[in-house]
């Protein structure tokens, strides 16, 4: 049975690739979502996608996938990164690695943008690098699950 990485996206996300392509490109996120399907299958490993725009409910999946035995975390928690210690504190619960992606080169944006409450948790930190940053995270996971 293949390992499951969840992959969790918080607010305005599923808006990505209508508006501000200067800084978040013109991919969507269903396609995103098609391409970490797709990719995740290459690597031996399942993946469940999920958006949401409510702080409460993007802690609930978090808390998900530690009841579930979810192999690991991909999660780019938007403006929630900045201001969320409530998704820290379930992500400290959760034993499996954690990886945060931004989209955007965050430090190179506003000041308000610098500090990741989630941070303190993950295991890895990619930035920058646009949606491909998904992808990197998801080799990234497959290469610590087989250590
Ligand atoms: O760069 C990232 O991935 C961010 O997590 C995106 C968040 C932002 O608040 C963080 O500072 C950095 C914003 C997500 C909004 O996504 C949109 C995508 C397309 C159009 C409008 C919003």
């Amino acid at each position: 049975m293949a390992k499951t990485i969840h992959i969790i996206n918080g607010p305005n996300l599923n808006l990505l690739g209508t508006r501000q392509p200067e800084i978040y490109g013109s991919v969507t996120l269903p396609d995103v979502n098609a391409a970490c399907d797709k990719l995740s299958t290459e690597l031996g490993l399942r993946t469940r996608f999920q958006q949401s725009n409510h702080e409460g409910q993007l802690v609930d999946w978090v808390q998900e996938a530690r009841l579930t035995n979810a192999a690991g975390i991909i999660i780019n928690p938007a403006a929630y990164t900045h201001t969320s210690v409530a998704i820290l504190d379930a992500l400290s619960m959760f034993e499996g690695p954690v990886i945060e992606v931004h989209i955007s080169q965050v430090h190179k944006r506003e000041a308000f943008r610098h500090h990741s409450y989630v941070s303190q948790r993950a295991d890895v930190v990619i930035a920058g690098a646009g949606v491909n940053g998904y992808y990197l995270a998801l080799t990234h996971m497959a290469g610590l699950l087989a250590d």
